[in-house]
């Protein structure tokens, strides 16, 4: 450590530290929680956020998806914690009319640099998901946003870009993709406010 300068000068309290409930980390988890959301709740439809009233999804997984959820925290902060993810399910309680709004965020937290991805499902007029879909529409998308390792990373998915949708007025799934996406591999994703605004 070098100190450059013109003249004299005094120093004190010189010292090196970690942030709050930061550092010790072993890259395998968050140690720090996501940067709260800023968007009025007017504007949001919340399905997991500490910052918002939340809407409740039936379900953080299906059975039929890949990947295990678990509740974790960081200083009281709570966090979803996906293990082996390569895509998993959030299911409404029932379908909702979400067309009048333009975005969904996620904040995602990877141990690696990994891409990450969103599809949509809505469940269509008789509001009934079916296999095959009947008048069900779905699209997926990998966010522009690279999934950098070690840091809270901000994703923002405009909902005119899921082109295969016809519409968000039944809508009745959402899921959160890693492996499945194009350029992702299966693995753990933390992710936290999950909303959808305008
Ligand atoms: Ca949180
Ligand atoms: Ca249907
Ligand atoms: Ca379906």
């Amino acid at each position: 450590m070098k100190f450059d300068g013109n003249g004299d000068v005094w120093f004190d309290n010189l010292y090196l530290y970690k942030e709050s409930g930061g550092g010790g980390g072993d890259g395998t988890e968050p140690t720090t929680a996501a940067p709260n959301p800023t968007v009025d709740q007017a504007n949001v439809y919340s399905l997991f956020s500490d910052v918002y009233t939340n809407a409740t999804p039936s379900t953080f997984t299906e059975t039929w998806g890949e990947g295990s959820v678990e509740d974790f925290q960081v200083g009281g902060n709570n966090i979803k914690k996906y293990t082996d993810l390569n895509f998993q399910a959030i299911g409404l309680s029932e379908t909702v009319d979400l067309s009048a709004y333009t975005h969904i965020h996620v904040d995602v937290w990877t141990p690696i640099e990994n891409k990450f991805g969103i599809k949509f499902q809505d469940f269509g007029a008789d509001n009934v998901d079916e296999y095959p879909n009947v008048d069900d529409s779905e699209m997926e998308l990998a966010s522009s946003t690279t999934q950098s390792a070690g840091t809270w990373i901000g994703h923002d998915f405009a909902i005119a870009d899921f082109t295969g949708l016809s519409g968000t007025a039944h809508l009745g799934q959402i899921q959160v993709l890693l492996g499945s996406v194009e350029g992702g591999t299966t693995g753990t994703a933390f992710i936290d406010n999950i909303y959808i605004y305008k």
